[in-house]
């Protein structure tokens, strides 16, 4: 019977041709190839009717095995091969869909920059500007206008790293103050952020390069009690309670009357460590009223205004908010250290 010849090799074919494929997109078009309106089998089914009636029950029949078979065949392996995508991937590329995925690591700041933005917040809340300066300056700006000509004594307070004969990596951020006044007539209220530089040898507490916040105040009636009240107003807001501070007489030549601002070391609370050299205060910030010479070298008329200045260690600040005792972790890049933050 031919019909019924034809019909086991269309199974054959479709068995073989199915088993043998590898992708699910090539399972369908076999789909449409073997059960499609233009398929053998659809043809066969179709033409029954064109079957003597004694021999079309049996074809019907067997077209319609032989027509499930192959959904059957099409559906197992449409299976097989959706489960294979995991199975064909090597070990390593399995995909686990319970398992948690990986965080992605997030940089932050460094604990000093966001103390160096509080104060400039808190400075700015109080009517103050940032200022610049460059870290590499003249002897001009570092030394001579601030009152400290060549071979005075006081150059030896603050050991210099020279580059060229004139310039060097300034040793604070007060250079700031004279560029300010070149600039702008007072009044005047800046602050001025900045890396200073000092040939030190480095211990818990001092480093090589540090951070300072230069402050300066210029206007007519400018005095001591201006300076106390703006310190205070600065401390209680970075540490967000009243520190014990000190005031005592400190030797600047750019300031007169010159203080040193020290607040209770807080890493020990003040019964002594190697962070305050056993002392129980940490000097922060020295500070004082602006030297009448400095003031000229500005081309400000010191009959006329007054103002005080300051420089505050930004990293001792740091220290003590978060009670670090050794200053050398900051730039240690020390990942256990900084990811605290
Ligand atoms: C000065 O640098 C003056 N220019 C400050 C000043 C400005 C006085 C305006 C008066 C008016 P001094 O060398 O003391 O001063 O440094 C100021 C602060 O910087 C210190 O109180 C301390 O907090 C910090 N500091 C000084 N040396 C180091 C160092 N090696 N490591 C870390 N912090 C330091």
């Amino acid at each position: 019977m031919e019909i019924m010849s034809r019909l086991d090799k269309f199974l054959k074919d479709a068995e073989t041709e199915i088993n043998n494929t590898v992708s699910l997109k090539s399972v369908q078009e076999l789909r449409i190839k073997y059960l499609g309106r233009k398929s053998e089998i659809v043809t066969i089914l179709k033409g029954l009717g064109g079957i003597p009636s004694d021999l079309r029950p049996k074809i019907g029949m067997r077209a319609n095995e032989v027509k499930s078979y192959i959904d059957k065949i099409l559906i197992r392996r449409e299976k097989e091969l959706s489960n294979n995508i995991f199975n064909t991937l090597g070990d390593k590329e399995k995909i686990d869909i319970t398992e948690p995925g990986i965080k992605n690591e997030t940089g932050h700041l460094h604990p000093i920059s966001r103390m160096r933005m509080e104060v400039e917040d808190i400075f700015s809340s109080m009517g103050f500007t940032i200022a610049t300066g460059p870290e590499v300056e003249l002897d001009y700006y570092n030394f001579e206008a601030l009152n400290i000509p060549p071979d005075h004594p006081a150059r030896d307070m603050q050991d210099t790293i020279w580059t060229v004969e004139g310039s060097l990596l300034r040793t604070h951020t007060s250079c700031v103050q004279i560029r300010t006044m070149e600039k702008f007539k007072p009044p005047i209220r800046v602050i001025a952020p900045g890396r200073v530089f000092r040939y030190e040898e480095t211990d818990a507490s001092h480093e090589h390069t540090f951070y300072q916040v230069e402050g300066l105040m210029i206007d007519k009636n400018i005095s001591v009690s201006n300076l106390i009240a703006v310190m205070k107003t600065m401390l209680k807001s970075v540490f967000r309670r009243t520190v014990k501070v000190r005031l005592r007489p400190g030797y600047f030549p750019f300031v007169e009357p010159g203080f040193e601002l020290d607040i209770n070391c807080l890493i020990c609370g003040g019964t002594g460590c190697p962070v305050c050299k056993q002392s129980g205060w940490v000097e922060l910030l020295p500070c004082g009223l602006v030297h009448p010479n400095v003031l000229k070298a500005g081309k400000v008329d010191p009959r006329e205004y007054s103002g005080f200045a300051f420089g505050m260690g930004l990293d001792r600040l740091v220290m003590m908010r978060y009670g670090i005792d050794d200053i050398r972790l900051f730039h240690s890049g020390d990942l256990r250290f900084l990811e605290q933050f």
